[in-house]
């Protein structure tokens, strides 16, 4: 029997074979990985048995916590029996239209039908595909220009990181032609001295209208945004920004892509956050909570209206091996009957979000906090040295990252966007464990504020 491997030894071979992703590789190898050996409900355990409160659920996805028997019974039931089969040339079976056929149910009334993808990166990518030859079919090829916005996060694929809107993984990546970035909603760190949220979310939505009046609307295929930008920071938008955006895309000849990935599967206490803020989209971007991470699947609803042109097109010329593979969709059936008898929507609606929002909203007492934003099961604190005055700290992102590491030495995984920290717990967290994570997130806005004292950063 081989002994298992010590943490020392695990982080040497990560270090000699591994390349991280979203990572500077060489300094991480010098500090070493934190390796994650196992979990349970909404607790991560460390090669060195240190426990962790998963304040974001992986990476946005473990929506039904981890340990959950009755996904990986469903997943392994099926590898038994068909581990494989592709949805090309005339096939398909059971697990994908199952699970078609739950989406057509459990998302808004104008989707009724699916393309699988096997992640949020490869469905965005699928988007680019659907909105051009939607609108060649249309016989309006000069349709072309995808709207999007900055700080958006759309996935990593070419086409993918192309809609989103870093600036560092733009400044890595070959641009393709045809996307357009408008300003995102963020009122903290965007708005005018003086503008009010209201008026903030107005004039940032009319950035729309005013860039298809610009670029011509004979030119424009989609704007595509998620409903919170999640990596972006969890940017809520103020009240008056969907409404707007709403109204604009009714009134014009372009297509509404809601990015779902983040918010999809309960995250905002409605089954997708379109639903939470009143848009009505016409494709919806799927990946993450479908499964809730136990296996890796990605989809694009397409609206009734879409799917009758696109069915007069022939072919699509599109798909992936991994198209509606048989044991993530077995996954994603489990995962979602889960969230149907547990009422997990309801309960981030009307116990456990309201709970959560109470106490991590206290947290803007804080002398280190301008903000303290939550939706659903979905959170920021913004770290500011002068509240008032919405001003950022020097050196950005150094805050961000020393709070982020004191967070992991408190056993609170958040994560840190700029000098932004964001929570996206499980949506099972029980109001014990809600308790505990604003407790430990507290002590992290202790230990930071003590330290910026040191440095003399704050007074
Ligand atoms: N759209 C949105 C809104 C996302 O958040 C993707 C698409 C791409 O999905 P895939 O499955 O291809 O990763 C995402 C993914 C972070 C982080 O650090 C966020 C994501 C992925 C990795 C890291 O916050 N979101």
């Amino acid at each position: 029997m081989t002994m298992p491997k010590t943490t020392a030894e695990l982080r040497a071979l990560d270090a000699a074979h591994h390349l991280h992703p979203f990572s500077d590789t060489k300094a991480l190898n010098a500090e070493g990985s934190r390796v994650i050996v196992k979990a349970d409900g909404v607790w991560l355990t460390d090669s060195d048995g240190n426990r962790y409160l998963d304040g974001m659920s992986g990476l946005w996805c473990v929506n039904v916590g981890y340990g959950r028997e009755e996904i990986a019974d469903a997943v392994s039931k099926q590898l038994r029996e068909l581990p494989y089969y592709n949805t090309f040339f005339k096939t398909t079976h059971p697990p994908a239209i199952e699970l078609a056929a739950k989406l057509a149910e459990l998302t808004p009334p104008q989707f009724n039908r699916v393309f699988f993808t096997g992640s949020g990166s490869e469905s965005n990518d699928t988007v680019i595909r659907l909105v051009r030859r939607y609108w060649d079919i249309k016989e309006k090829p000069e349709k072309k220009v995808i709207i999007s916005r900055r700080n958006a996060y759309h996935g990593s694929t070419v086409g993918a990181a192309n809609l989103g809107g870093m600036a560092p993984m733009h400044a890595q990546n070959v641009a393709i032609p045809g996307v357009v970035h408008i300003a995102q909603p963020y009122f903290w760190g965007e708005a005018r001295q003086g503008e009010t949220p209201d008026e903030f979310g107005l004039r940032t939505a009319q950035a729309l209208e005013a860039t298809i009046d610009a670029l011509g609307e004979d030119r424009i295929a989609a704007f595509i945004a998620e409903p919170i930008q999640g990596a972006g920071g969890v940017i809520v938008p103020p009240a008056t920004y969907w409404p707007e955006i709403a109204r604009i895309c009714r009134e014009r000849d372009i297509l509404f892509v809601s990015d779902e990935v983040i918010c999809g599967f309960g995250r905002t206490g409605s089954w997708f956050g379109c639903e939470t803020f009143g848009t009505k989209p016409d494709l919806l971007v799927m990946a993450k909570g479908i499964t809730s991470g136990y296996m890796p699947l990605g989809g694009v609803m397409v609206a009734d209206r879409v799917v009758d042109v696109l069915l007069e097109g022939g072919d699509f010329n599109h798909g992936y091996t991994y198209s509606g593979h048989p044991a993530a969709c077995a996954a994603a059936l489990a995962n979602l009957a889960i969230m149907q008898r547990e009422k997990l929507v309801e309960r981030v609606a009307d116990d456990i979000g309201p709970y959560l929002k109470a106490r991590w909203s206290k947290l803007a007492e804080h002398p280190l906090v301008g903000e303290a934003p939550m939706l659903g099961m979905v959170g920021a604190l913004e770290l500011s040295p002068d509240k008032p005055g919405r001003t950022a700290f020097q050196d950005v992102g150094k805050v961000g990252t020393l709070a982020r590491d004191f967070s992991f030495k408190n056993g609170l995984v958040m994560r840190a966007v700029r000098d932004r920290l964001i929570i996206a717990p499980p949506l099972t967290l029980s109001h014990g464990e809600a308790d505990e994570l604003v407790a430990r997130a507290k002590k992290t806005l202790d230990d930071t504020y003590a330290e910026l004292k040191r440095w003399g950063w704050v007074s």
